[in-house]
C-alpha cells in the first residue's frame, strides 16, 4: 500500500515562490493547503494543477490572527492533519533610507513577515505536536546576513525569521518537528513590484542583463529541504544565483 504524503500549508501561494511551491507539492502527490490576499490568484492556479491530489485554497491574510482561526476552523476534516508548514508570505516595501522612509511601511512588513510567521506557527503546531511529526520551513533572505542600504526594516525583519527558526528547533526537539530556515538571494518574483509599489520599470531594472535566482530554483530547494530522510534537519540554507556576492565594505570621504 503506499504511504500517503504530508499535508503541504503553504502561505502567500499566489505568486513568486509560494505559487511554484504549490506546483512542486502538487506534482508530486502532496494535498496542498494554499493561501494568500488574492483568492482569484488561487482560484486561477489550481487550474494549473493536478485535481487528482487534493488542493483546498483559502483567502487569509497572515496578520489577522482572528482570520487564521477562522481559516484552521474551516479546513476541511481529510486537511487537518498538516504535515509541512512553509511560511512564505512576506514583502519588502521601499528602498529608501530609513529616515526617508514611510513608518506604515516598516509597520506592514513587520506585521506580515514577523508577526504574521508567528501567528501561523503558533496555530498550526499544535497539529504537528499532536502527530509527534511535521516540518516548519520558513523563507527568510540573505538580507538577515547582508544589510544594505535601504534594507533596514525589511533586513531586521529576516534576521527575525532566522533566530526565530533557529530557536523554535531547540523547543522542539525530541518532537520529530524538523524547523529549517532557506535564505534566498535576489530571484526574479513580483517581490520588487511590489517593493517599488507596482513600478514596473524600477522593478524590471533590478533583473535586467542578470540571470536572478527564479521561483521554481526556491521550490526545488524547499522541496529538497522537506524530502530528505526524517533524521536530517537543514537548519539554514543560503542561496544566492551565481550573478551575486558581496561588495566590499563601503568607506565615505569625510574628516571629522
Ligand atoms: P511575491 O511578491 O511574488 O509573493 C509574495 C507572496 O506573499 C504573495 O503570494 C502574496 O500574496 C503573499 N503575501 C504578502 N502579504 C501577505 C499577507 N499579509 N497575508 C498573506 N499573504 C501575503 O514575492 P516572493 O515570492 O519573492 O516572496 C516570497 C517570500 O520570499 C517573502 O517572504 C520574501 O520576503 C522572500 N524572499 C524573496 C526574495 C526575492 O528576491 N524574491 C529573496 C529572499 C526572500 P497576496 O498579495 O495575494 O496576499
Ligand atoms: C530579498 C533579497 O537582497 O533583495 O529578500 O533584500 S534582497
Amino acid at each position: 500500500m503506499s504511504q500517503s504524503k504530508p499535508i503541504v500549508l503553504i502561505t502567500g501561494a499566489s505568486a513568486g515562490f509560494g505559487a511554484a511551491m504549490a506546483k512542486k507539492y502538487n506534482a508530486n502527490g502532496h494535498p496542498v493547503i494554499l493561501t494568500a490576499r488574492r483568492f482569484d490568484r488561487l482560484k486561477k492556479l489550481t487550474q494549473e494543477l493536478d485535481s487528482n491530489f487534493p488542493i483546498h485554497i483559502a483567502q487569509l491574510d497572515v496578520t489577522q490572527k482572528n482570520d487564521i482561526e477562522q481559516f484552521i476552523k474551516a479546513l476541511p476534516m481529510t486537511m487537518r492533519n498538516i504535515g509541512i508548514l512553509i511560511n512564505n508570505a512576506g514583502l519588502a516595501l521601499g528602498l529608501s533610507s530609513f529616515q526617508n522612509a514611510d513608518e506604515l511601511d516598516f509597520e506592514t512588513m513587520i506585521n506580515t513577515n514577523i508577526k504574521g510567521l508567528i501567528y501561523m506557527t503558533k496555530r498550526i503546531l499544535p497539529f504537528m505536536l499532536n502527530n509527534n511529526m511535521g516540518h516548519i520551513v520558513n523563507i527568510g533572505s540573505i538580507a538577515a546576513n547582508w544589510p544594505y542600504p535601504g534594507g533596514h526594516v525589511y533586513c531586521a525583519t529576516k534576521a527575525f525569521v532566522q533566530q526565530f527558526s533557529r530557536t523554535l528547533r531547540c523547543d522542539l526537539q525530541g518532537k520529530n518537528i524538523r524547523v529549517s530556515e532557506i535564505e534566498p538571494g535576489m530571484s526574479q518574483t513580483e517581490f520588487s513590484l511590489v517593493r517599488f509599489k507596482g513600478d514596473e520599470v524600477k522593478a524590471n531594472e533590478v533583473y535586467a542583463g542578470n540571470s536572478p535566482l527564479i521561483a521554481e530554483d526556491i521550490a526545488n530547494i524547499v522541496y529538497f529541504t522537506t524530502t530528505l530522510p526524517p533524521h536530517i534537519n537543514i537548519n539554514t540554507l543560503e542561496v544566492m544565483p551565481t550573478c551575486q556576492s558581496w561588495a566590499p565594505l563601503s568607506i565615505v570621504s569625510q574628516s571629522l
